[in-house]
């Protein structure tokens, strides 16, 4: 397999290899430390006599090169180590007022916090976004327990998402260190259904290898009664729409047909505020929740995902969400949906009683085993390949 371009975690631009900032200025790709032609010879000649050693000016150039910080093609430093780990970019999709950033910061915190240790798991923020994190989002919502602002769409071209970066790392017990970059941003979902801002915003999307698409339950008609302001009226053609338009880009990005295989990458749907669906009667309740996290008990946990997926696709269905969902599970490769709860509770006059997260991990897990870092046993019915939709059990 060709091997992958590097991207950027802050601009999202892909690039072949590091760069370092030139002593001529501008940038030039990192040196591999080689051997000179002439002391390959020479070694070979002198055989056992200590190889005469480098002149200083190259000495000079080595130190440089080791101190350089490698860079993206836009001069953004890369975090320590970056380009020796794999790297997923996760897009976080979904429509203004979906829950997106309220998810994603109950999400890292619980992250940072030690959740995934039970699976010999530890996770680092890069530190540039975890300085962005403190200020943004941890603060204002977990310390102050107030909402967050609205994330305002990208409005000008080259304008970047600012995508958080995690580092995950995995022991597995006497085995070798596993590593990943994940990088998260938040895809506004009206950049996706606006034809106009189509080519323009969502090229970051071109990277993604992962998608988490994350629907609130006031925009599915039968379950207006729990919509927060706004969100009602807008119906649905907007949000499949959307979902369409994703599944366009991520096909031509890969330069694949519109029905082609969506090899390699994930998707997971969040439905989202589901705090709001505890008192309905239809709603299958026990499917929010927090299950034990351990190593042993995945293949279980990945199953009741699949069962939980598929109630939780007849409740969305049953409410008025069937063209939505056929075009998730048509145009999507085998999306798992997962409720969840990103404060466990509603806000009262622009804050919330406390904050107690719900099933805000689960999609994570899946998105981990699927990319590798996890094992993947129970999350697929069978080995052999079957068309999406299929796989929920429908
Ligand atoms: N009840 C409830 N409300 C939520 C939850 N998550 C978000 N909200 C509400 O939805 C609003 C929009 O969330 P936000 O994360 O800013 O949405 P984004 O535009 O997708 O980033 C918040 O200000 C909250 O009022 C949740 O888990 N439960
Ligand atoms: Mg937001
Ligand atoms: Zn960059």
């Amino acid at each position: 397999m060709a091997k992958k371009d590097l991207v950027c975690p802050r601009c999202l631009e892909s690039f072949p290899v590091p760069l370092v900032r030139s002593p001529r200025g501008g940038l030039e790709p990192m040196p591999v430390q080689r051997r000179s032609a002439w002391q390959r010879f020479s070694e070979g000649r002198w055989g056992g006599q200590p190889a005469p050693g480098p002149s200083s000016p190259a000495r000079a150039a080595a130190s440089d090169a080791v101190d350089a910080v490698p860079v993206c093609p836009n001069g953004h430093r890369l975090p320590p180590d970056y380009a020796a780990r794999p790297t997923v970019v996760v897009g976080v999709v979904g429509l203004t007022g979906a829950s997106k950033s309220t998810f994603l910061t109950v999400l890292i915190d619980a992250l940072h916090a030690g959740a995934l240790a039970p699976l010999g798991i530890s996770v680092e923020l890069d530190e540039y976004s975890a300085d962005r994190f403190e200020r943004l989002y941890h603060q204002p919502l977990l310390v102050e327990h107030r909402q967050l602002p609205v994330t305002v769409p990208l409005s000008v071209q080259g304008e970047s998402p600012e995508p958080l970066t995690l580092v995950l790392r995995r022991t597995a017990q006497g085995g070798p260190e596993r590593a990943m970059n994940v990088v998260l941003f938040d895809a506004s979902g009206e950049q996706l259904y606006r034809k106009e801002d189509l080519g323009r915003f969502s090229k970051f999307l071109y990277e993604a290898s992962a998608v988490l698409v994350v629907l609130s339950p006031g925009m599915f008609p039968g379950l207006q009664a729990v919509a927060d302001p706004g969100e009602g009226a807008l119906g649905m053609a907007r949000p499949t729409q959307m979902l369409v338009n994703l599944a366009d880009l991520l096909r031509s990005a890969r330069g694949l047909r519109p029905d082609g295989y969506l090899q390699g990458v994930s998707t997971g749907v969040i439905l989202s505020k589901a705090d709001k669906l505890l008192a309905r009667p239809d709603f299958p309740a026990d499917t929010l929740r927090n299950p034990e996290i351990s190593l042993g008990g995945l293949p279980r946990l990945f199953e009741d995902v699949r069962d939980n997926s598929a109630r939780l696709v007849d409740f969305l269905e049953a409410n008025g969400g069937s063209n939505l969902l056929t075009t998730l599970l048509t145009r999507l490769p085998d999306p798992t949906v997962h409720a969840v709860s990103a404060t466990g509770s509603e806000a009262r006059e622009g804050a919330y009683p406390s904050i107690s997260p719900v099933g805000c991990l689960e999609p994570l897990l899946v998105l981990l085993a699927r990319h590798g870092l996890l094992p993947s046993e129970g999350l697929d019915d069978d080995a052999a390949p079957r068309a999406a939709g299929d796989r929920l059990g429908r």
